[in-house]
């Protein structure tokens, strides 16, 4: 009797992921959608979102995350941003191959353009335009980083600093051998260099993706895959396209002493069984997670325990592209940027296709669309491809067919500006700026 029960769950189980997989399948494989060349929800995306300046480094970032200026009290006084990228991109990519060259370094930058400088008259002056003196991205010199040591960097955070203090910041590497995790400090007073800490590695750490931080000493990181590209592409391949829900996510806590031998003092699977898990964010207050199962087509929302990070499942949302970062905004409204068309992005890889398209959504949980329309301006309405959420709010913030910024991997929406800072794996400039 149990047997039976459990068998009839196993089916009715394998039934939902078939047909969530294949609308992935419809939705992010096989149609490809008429978009515009570019649709921002705030404006005309063509005027409105301008790329960095051209560089030959600046180009195929995967992440962005801002770093915070808080003072003692916690008050906002200046958000910057952080990217990485890996202009070397094309000849290494240990998720979705090529594993042909490791040597390049990738880089780190920080953008900030809301800076205030004061000038020699005396005034005041705010970095407003990418084109402004003061608001170039700096490319960040990687100091006391190992001789030889590859950096690819993917997934970033930086912790706020407090007062001016300095904030530890933690890098995914996709080095030559095995992913690591770097751990560097950025301080306010000299942000044109990045100090290299350590190299966190562990054997858990098979497949890092992305990071949210907990406190300066702890954070989430996903793994995206069980079965590497590096341990077998035949078997990553299958992992992704079946959508097999073999992925985790780990909580890592570390002895805040530099000159420890033991840096990892533990790790534990918060959030097993998900597909292909990729970019994690934490809400403002810290009692909500967001993980993003990129093969699935949807996010899972955790509630968390502040004290124990432990997550419990609480709700899920179907998206009609393949996620990929995600990240809260200050109102807890869910950032997710993805692909819509799988191939066009591989066919980039291999210069096959010029761009690949870009999509980016928020998400935000409490009431579902019910019988209104929903998403109705943009040119792909999110309605045409999937059901309406029951349990979210979703609302195209970006949409493009690659022209504005190619193979979209994060959003971030500044609350404050109004700014949604986009960036593009295989773009160059790899990170266009919105501005309403
Ligand atoms: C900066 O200050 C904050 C708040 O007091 C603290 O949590 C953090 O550990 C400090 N950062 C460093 C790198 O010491
Ligand atoms: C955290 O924020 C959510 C709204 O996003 C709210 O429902 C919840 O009560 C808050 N929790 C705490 C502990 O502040
Ligand atoms: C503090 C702030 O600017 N809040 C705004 C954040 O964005 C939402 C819309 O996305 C506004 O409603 C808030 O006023």
């Amino acid at each position: 009797m149990v047997l039976k029960r459990a068998f009839q769950l196993l089916v009715i189980a394998t039934s939902v992921v078939v047909y969530r997989s294949q609308l992935t399948v419809k939705n992010s494989i096989i149609r490809q959608h008429p978009f515009t060349s570019g649709y921002y929800a705030e404006g005309d995306a063509n005027t409105q979102c301008q790329p960095m300046p051209e560089d030959p480094q600046l180009k195929f970032c995967e992440d962005l995350t801002f770093w915070d200026l808080l003072d003692h009290t916690g008050t906002l006084q200046e958000r910057k941003v952080l990217f990485s990228c890996d202009a070397n991109r094309k000849n290494w990519n240990t998720v979705m191959g090529p594993l042909r060259d490791p040597k390049p370094r990738g880089s780190l930058w920080l953008y900030s353009p809301h800076e205030t400088v004061q000038e020699e008259a005396g005034s005041i002056f705010e970095a407003k335009t990418p084109d402004a003196p003061h608001a170039k991205p700096v490319k960040l010199t990687l100091e006391g980083y190992p001789e030889g040591h590859d950096f690819h960097p993917l997934g970033v955070k930086v912790y706020p600093s407090y007062g001016r203090n300095a904030s530890n910041v933690y890098v995914v590497n996709h080095a030559r051998h095995h992913s690591v995790i770097e751990q560097f400090v950025l301080s306010p007073d000299a942000p044109t260099s990045i100090r290299y800490v350590r190299t966190l590695d562990s054997p858990s750490f098979v497949s890092p993706n992305a990071l949210a931080l907990t406190s300066p000493d702890s954070f989430y990181v996903t793994n995206d895959h069980l079965f590497t590209r590096r341990f077998s592409g035949a078997f990553a391949i299958v992992e992704t396209m079946l959508g097999l829900p073999f992925s985790y996510t780990e909580h890592v806590v570390l002895d805040p002493s530099p000159f420890t031998t033991q840096p990892i003092r533990s790790t534990e699977k918060v959030a097993r069984f998900v597909a292909f898990s990729n970019g994690i964010s934490i809400s403002a207050n810290g009692t909500l997670v967001a993980i993003a199962s990129t093969s699935l087509s949807r996010i899972h929302f955790y509630t968390r325990d502040p004290t124990t990070n432990t997550l419990a499942p609480r709700t899920t949302v179907s998206l009609p592209f393949l996620p990929d970062n995600i990240d809260f905004d200050d109102e807890d409204n869910l950032i997710v940027a993805g692909h819509p068309h799988f191939p066009t992005l591989t066919k980039v890889v291999i210069d096959k296709a010029p761009y690949a398209p870009g999509w980016v959504m928020s998400v935000t949980l409490g009431e579902g669309h019910g019988r209104t329309k929903w998403d109705a301006d943009a040119p792909v309405s999110a309605s045409s491809l999937i059901p309406a959420p029951k349990n979210a709010k979703l609302r195209t913030l970006l949409q493009t067919d690659g022209q504005v910024i190619s193979g979209t991997t994060t959003g971030l929406y500044d609350n404050h500006s109004g700014e949604l800072y986009v960036a593009g794996l295989y773009a160059a400039p790899g990170v266009v700026v919105c501005k309403p």
